[in-house]
């Protein structure tokens, strides 16, 4: 059946269902935003008109909000707690509707059990049969919870699966084996799934899929309204929890020396004792009213935590600076408690490294803010520069339509273990051209992006296609795992070996010595080690899309 793409989102707030207050935040939400999401839907339609798009049945398994894995959020919605995470789920389902698929939604492990066809009080009995879906959307805890409940079956259906993984999972934490006997068990990690199933907030590793969420967008009266109410002395505090504020006095009297300082923290009674009385606290403001303070306000600070949260995108999308502190050294889950545990080696060099590496100047200003001086004339700078508001397409309706439309289509068949295909490397000035186009299954991106490099030593994939103007495509992997890749890029080897080793495909100047990779599972664009130059595949990336290629749609 074809897709057909809706614009109102009536049924889908139907299905959202009532009793916590984390799906009231989400349908509030909704409400707000359907707006936007009907005329993206429109524009989106008309550019796809002659292609076909076959209708999914999916289910959508909110595993962190189901009383079985404690549902620790929806108490703190109204509270200062973590909103990012229902901001993504509620995008999500509103893309998902609004493409036109058969949507169910769970949120328990009853309504779980119920679409999954596991019959009433028998807990772990195995779906039999086919499963009645062509996409599962769920997280962590849903995954363990399925695999709780479909016992054996689960990895039969594994490639229907798709994890919305906020912080993301790289390869070598991924695979148990591998995790396991080289120190990257985590709490999470181990599935074994192909990384791509993994979907992050923001594109961090391209190992997994970007799916992302979205921001607001302004037309052209609210542009020039943003344009004659902005008061340039004002700042918001990014942090609606007193905690976040802890220890960040002198910050903030520095700040005040030259701004008014507003802050939407939580409280019950009193004003919090971390925020100082000079700051105008309006309290956790309802997302709407949040977005109208940012339209004022000139600068919106962050100090550190949260990391990687929608609302400096918001701010930004507002008409307002970002002011974030830069971190050195890079924030780790090897260096900081909050990513502990975490399945990734990502090194976060800021609180928000999308807004610093993918918006940069002038809207982002990422400061080293125990140097009172840079941080103090970064505040001057600011005041003094006019910005206009900016959303990166990726975070709009539009764009996050498209990217879900292309992953939707044409993300199937997540093998490991296909073979690589015959193909012959023709040398071509810098790159490498392939003499043939035929795979199958046929890739996605199409193999006409590809173009392999060899990184540094010491440099992962990511960075090395990164400095090339690229972005490293993890699909390629199958074809750039050949010994002729070697002598293609004119790399000499005394013999080449298959090995078990998340940085291999790669080489050694030293000792001549060149590996492919012998495990699929582990093929990652993270990774890095001083001895080697890993072989990279990159691809091309649409301006402000990074997870499509030109050719992708
Ligand atoms: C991130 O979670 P947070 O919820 O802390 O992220 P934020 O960027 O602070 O904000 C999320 C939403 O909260 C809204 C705001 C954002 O869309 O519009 N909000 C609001 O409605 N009222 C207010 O007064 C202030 C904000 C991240 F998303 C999570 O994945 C991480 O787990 C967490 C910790 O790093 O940070």
């Amino acid at each position: 059946r074809q897709a057909a793409f809706r614009s109102d989102i009536g049924a889908l707030l139907e299905q959202v269902g009532t009793g916590k207050e984390s799906l009231s935040f989400m349908k509030r939400r909704m409400r707000r935003l359907a707006a936007q999401w009907a005329s993206a839907s429109r524009r989106l339609d008309d550019r796809l008109r002659s292609q076909w798009r076959e209708q999914k049945r999916i289910l959508v398994h909110v595993g962190f909000l189901t009383e079985e894995s404690g549902d620790v959020f929806s108490p703190k919605v109204l509270k200062g707690g973590p909103l990012g995470e229902m901001v993504q789920w509620a995008d999500i389902l509103t893309a998902l509707h609004i493409l036109g698929h058969n949507l169910k939604i769970s949120v328990s492990l009853k309504e779980l059990q119920g679409f999954l066809g596991v019959p009433p009080g028998r807990g772990s009995c195995p779906l039999t049969g086919p499963l009645p879906f062509d996409l599962i959307y769920t997280d962590y805890h849903g995954l363990q919870q399925m695999r709780q409940h479909m016992g054996l079956s689960l990895r039969k259906h594994k490639c229907h699966i798709r994890v919305i993984d906020t912080f993301g999972t790289e390869p070598a934490y991924n695979h148990e084996d591998y995790a396991t006997l080289h120190g990257y068990r985590t709490n999470w990690g181990y599935w074994n799934l192909n990384c791509r199933q993994y979907m992050t907030m923001f594109p961090h590793t391209p190992d997994n899929s970007f799916m992302g969420f979205v921001a607001e967008e302004l037309n052209d009266t609210e542009r020039l309204s943003i344009q004659r109410n902005k008061v340039d002395s004002m700042a918001v505090v990014y942090g609606k929890e007193a905690s976040m504020w802890k220890g960040k006095e002198r910050f903030l009297a520095i700040l005040h020396r030259y701004m008014d300082i507003h802050g939407t923290v939580y409280y019950e009674t009193q004003r919090p004792p971390e925020v100082p009385a000079f700051v105008k606290n309006h309290g956790l403001l309802p997302q709407q009213e949040l977005q109208q303070l940012l339209r004022k306000a000139k600068l919106f600070i962050g100090f550190g935590f949260p990391y990687e949260g929608p609302a400096p995108l918001e701010a930004i999308a507002n008409g307002c600076i970002f002011l974030q502190p830069k971190f050195k050294p890079s924030h780790s889950s090897l260096n900081h408690e909050f990513f502990r545990g975490k399945p990734t080696s990502r090194q976060v060099s800021s609180q928000h490294p999308y807004a610093e590496q993918y918006i940069g100047r002038p809207h982002v200003i990422t400061v080293d803010f125990n140097n009172s001086q840079e941080f103090e004339s970064a505040i001057r700078d600011i005041m003094r520069t006019k910005v206009e508001p900016y959303l990166p397409y990726e975070y709009t309706c539009e764009g996050m339509l498209e990217r879900v439309h292309a992953y939707i289509q044409n993300q199937v068949g997540f093998w490991p273990g296909s073979p690589p295909s015959p193909f012959v490397l023709l040398p071509n000035s810098s790159a490498l051209a392939w003499a043939s186009n035929i795979s199958n299954p046929p890739s996605w991106p199409p193999l006409s992006a590809l173009r392999l490099l060899a990184s540094l030593e010491g440099q992962s994939c990511i960075d090395a296609c990164q400095s090339a103007g690229l972005i490293c495509e993890p699909a390629f992997y199958r074809f750039i795992n050949i010994k002729e890749a070697f002598s293609g890029l004119e790399v000499q080897c005394e013999g080449v070996e298959a090995e078990i080793n998340h940085i291999f495909p790669a080489f050694s100047v030293e000792s001549s010595e060149c590996g492919l990779q012998k495990d699929p599972l582990l093929f990652s664009c993270a990774g890095a080690n001083t001895k080697y130059h890993r072989l990279c595949p990159c691809r091309d990336y649409r301006k402000g899309q990074v997870a499509l290629c030109r050719d992708c749609l």
